[in-house]
């Protein structure tokens, strides 16, 4: 399955107990306090691994318990404190709490680390509470309690192909034609707000996930729009699909507009393998549209998503770039 989804239990160390002792010495049975500070419990701790693909791991180990502090010691000696646990997860990983039903964490980039549960902290030695007023005391803090929470992980499925164009340029609809999937559809910008994915299938053997994100504008690197929260979506996709209105005035411009600010979003997509598709094709004269096709680079691919025109070879398009996407990471 393309979803991988795991729910699991996790609880952080606990804090060492602190400790009541009392200096003792020859011909000085009760000196002053010296019991030391409890260590502070283990935490536990999430990193995003680019060498993981799926759950797996956690399949069969479903309960994780960091280690405690060592309790304090005496003549001032602190307990040591517990060694943290490091939970590795795939990259783009959710983790979710399973109590409130909230998201907590989306460790979308390789490194990206959290601490999901905290370790308690070391409880204090009785020789922390010694005052002018009372010199011998005999009290000592027990440690604190680990965090607990009960979580899923929940891998995001990975579009592999990312649409990307102008608000209402026909992304939602492309998606919609060639996937079961159904986003919302209208005549204005800024109709998407949030990701779309969809399954697409290629001729009988091969599919892939197609990921339609919001409108982007000039500026969106820079956070204008709404496209720039989800850019981070389609840097991790294969092939960028750049999707222009053939009504577009100015198509080498809206083209290089769309370039330029994923590129200024991360430079390593200017690398990226990429197709550029005109459509709506069926709102213009055949006349017209051999007038705009004229100008344009001769890889351009033109399609109507509701008129179903060029679809199919658009599809076969996306199959071909994909599979030397494949076949270039296999000889890597
Ligand atoms: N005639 C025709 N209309 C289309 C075609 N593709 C999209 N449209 C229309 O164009 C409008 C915008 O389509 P969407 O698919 O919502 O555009 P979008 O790029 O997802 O828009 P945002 O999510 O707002 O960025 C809708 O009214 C669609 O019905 C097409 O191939 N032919
Ligand atoms: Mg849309």
């Amino acid at each position: 399955m393309f979803l991988d989804y795991v729910e699991i239990q996790v609880k952080a160390g606990s804090g060492g107990d602190g400790r009541i002792s009392f200096h003792t010495e020859k011909f000085v049975p009760m000196g002053g306090p010296n019991g030391g500070d409890g260590g502070g419990g283990a935490s536990i701790i999430a990193v995003a691994d680019s060498q993981l693909t799926t759950l797996q791991d956690f399949r069969y180990k479903r309960i994780y318990k960091a280690p405690k502090g060592q309790p304090g010691g005496e003549r001032d000696r602190s307990g040591k404190s517990g060694k943290d646990i490091y939970l590795r997860v795939p990259a783009g990983t959710i983790i979710k709490d399973l109590d409130s039903g909230d998201i907590l964490y989306d460790l979308d980039q390789p490194g990206d680390e959290v601490v999901i549960v905290k370790g308690g902290r070391g409880g204090r030695g009785n020789a922390f509470f010694k005052t002018s007023t009372n010199q011998s005391p005999r009290m000592a803090q027990d440690g604190e309690a680990g965090e607990e929470k009960r979580l899923a992980l929940e891998l995001k499925l990975l579009a592999e192909v990312g649409l990307v164009g102008l608000p209402n340029a026909g992304k939602s609809t492309i998606l919609a034609s060639c996937s079961a999937a159904r986003p919302k559809i209208a005549d204005y910008p800024f109709t998407t707000l949030v990701p779309n994915l969809g399954i697409v299938s290629i001729g009988d053997y091969m599919s892939c996930v197609m990921a339609d994100i919001p409108g982007l504008i000039r500026g969106a690197a820079e956070g204008k729009g709404l496209g720039h929260q989800f850019l981070k979506h389609i840097q991790r996709t294969r092939l960028l699909v750049y999707v222009i209105d053939c009504n577009e005035e100015d198509i080498p411009k809206a083209r290089e507009t769309l370039q330029s600010e994923l590129v200024e979003f991360d430079p390593s997509l200017a690398n990226r393998a990429s197709l550029t598709v005109i459509t709506k094709i069926d709102t213009v004269l055949e006349s017209d549209l051999k007038e705009i096709s004229e100008k344009l680079p001769s890889d351009y691919i033109y399609i109507s998503a509701v008129a179903k025109m060029g679809t199919d070879e658009f599809l076969q398009s996306i199959g071909r770039e994909l599979d030397e996407d494949r076949s270039q990471r296999a000889t890597d």
